[in-house]
């Protein structure tokens, strides 16, 4: 095994940069650069040293070393942290340092690939760490965090074990017997099978709302021209982001941005108002919101309530009715909006009075955005599937499972039943990497940084 280097924190300049180096060397390499060959420092307690640099007498640095021998440390091999001033030219030369002296630069992952391969935690909790460092909201930081503390493969053992128990039946059973199961066995085995089944499938289920903290809910404002989109855009995102004004055609383009919304990632987007156009940019515009529109999660019709519905109103309903929308009724702060009101026909996706002047009805439509996504479930309450690798996974898992249940069902022979169950175990076994291939792993560390 080689010792690896890297950067641990972000490049550029900061306070003190983090340079850490993992593997058999670490400890000789951080000799050689204080320039002391006893240094060894306490475990995990950080000494205060100066760099040497390459010429006689040069000092590139004072920086704190830190060595967490193996396998204690988070590789499960030595490691030495270098704490040095955050200077990229320092931390440059600190690092080019370590490399003539036998260190190599680590790949992406690669220090929690070796905490992996060295059983300091299993796939699902490496994936957490990434997934962690990339979180965008605090639900989606504590969703990789329960993660992280290892409750995916905790809620995992209870399917796996009935799994392997029924394999382990259903195999003595072929050795041992002559004759076939026992009714009363297969039906214990049935039982047991159809739980695991629901096991999976519940916690499979959870990734319809676990993949948008990750993913993000792509809601996307619609409507024709003037009825106020960018006006609520704006409001929704508490900064003026678009350009709002009373000529119709302002918006030209599609502007996307993030906000985050009870913890759910929103990507917002606002779009050039829906008419035909003989103006070749607003065309264009208007082909983009068509894009928009197909590409997103939920649509917010605006229609403008001070007024009569126009026929482009009607058709920008149209346009949407056969995506998730709701209505957005806006300009309620106008007299003419409550006069019209009575009039107004009710839309079946559910409408809400707003005003993107006084922001009156904002707090009902960000609920009404959030509510086809969290249904029952706060995203808060329980554990979720966010990966779409797992749910992947879990869904093949419980096929297998469930075809293996069918067939001992109809009467199959044990071999028959066998093979999905074992292949049921496979896939959990490859959600928390027990089963996984070095290529599968290699794939999964490429979308980790660099120090990880
Ligand atoms: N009174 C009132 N005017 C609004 C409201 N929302 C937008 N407007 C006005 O309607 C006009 C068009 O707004 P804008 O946001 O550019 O509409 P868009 O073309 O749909 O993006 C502007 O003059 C806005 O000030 C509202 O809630 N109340
Ligand atoms: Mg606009």
């Amino acid at each position: 095994m080689d010792t690896i280097v890297a950067l641990g924190t972000p490049a550029g300049r900061s306070a003190i940069g983090v340079i850490r180096l993992s593997g058999p060397d670490s400890l000789s390499i951080a000799r050689s650069i204080v320039g002391e060959n006893y240094f060894k420092p306490e475990p995990s307690q950080p000494v205060l040293r100066s760099i040497k640099g390459t010429a006689s007498n040069s000092i590139l640095d004072r920086a704190l070393l830190t060595f967490f021998p193996g396998p204690n440390s988070y590789t499960g091999e030595d490691l030495v942290e270098i704490s040095c001033h955050g200077s990229p030219i320092v931390l440059r030369q600190v690092i080019d340092l370590t490399l003539g002296l036998g260190a190599r630069p680590a790949g992406p992952g690669e220090f929690t690939l070796r905490a992996l391969s060295n059983g300091k935690m299993n796939l699902t909790q490496a994936e957490a760490i990434r997934d962690l460092i990339n979180a965008q909201t605090e639900a989606a930081a504590q969703q990789a965090l329960r993660q992280m503390m290892g409750e995916l493969s905790s809620r995992l053992r209870r399917p796996q074990q009935a799994l392997i128990h029924t394999i382990v039946q259903l195999e003595s059973a072929l050795e041992f017997v002559e004759d076939d199961l026992p009714e009363l066995k297969r039906q214990d085995i049935v039982g047991e099978l159809t739980e695991v089944a629901s096991d999976l499938h519940n916690l499979a289920s959870t990734f319809e709302v676990g993949h948008l903290l990750r993913d993000g809910v792509r809601v996307t404002i619609v409507g024709r021209p003037n009825v106020g989109k960018s006006s609520l855009f704006n409001k929704l995102l508490a900064f003026e982001r678009a350009i709002v004004t009373e000529v119709p055609g302002t918006t030209r383009d599609t502007l996307t941005e993030r906000l985050g919304l009870d913890g759910i990632p929103i990507l917002l987007t606002d779009t050039a108002g829906l008419r035909e156009s003989s103006d070749r940019i607003e065309s264009i515009g208007v082909e983009r919101t068509r894009q928009a529109m197909a590409e997103a999660d939920l649509l917010v019709v605006v229609l403008d309530g001070s007024e009569d519905l126009r026929a482009e109103d009607l058709s920008a309903l149209s346009q949407a009715k056969s995506a998730r929308h709701i209505v957005a009724i806006n300009k309620s702060d106008v007299a003419s909006f409550d006069t019209l009101e009575k009039s107004r026909p009710s839309y079946e996706a559910g409408s809400v009075n707003v005003s993107a002047v006084t922001g009156f009805g904002l707090e009902t439509l960000r609920a009404a955005i959030l509510e086809p996504f969290v249904a029952g479930d706060s995203p808060n309450a329980g554990f979720l599937i966010t990966d779409a690798r797992h749910y992947d996974l879990l869904l093949r898992a419980r096929n297998e499972v469930q075809s293996s249940w069918e067939l001992l069902q109809r009467g199959a022979s044990e071999e028959l039943v066998l093979i999905g169950l074992h292949n049921g175990l496979r896939f959990l076994g490859q959600i928390t990497g027990e089963t996984s291939t070095d290529e599968i792993l290699s794939e999964i560390f490429a979308t980790f940084c660099i120090g990880k």
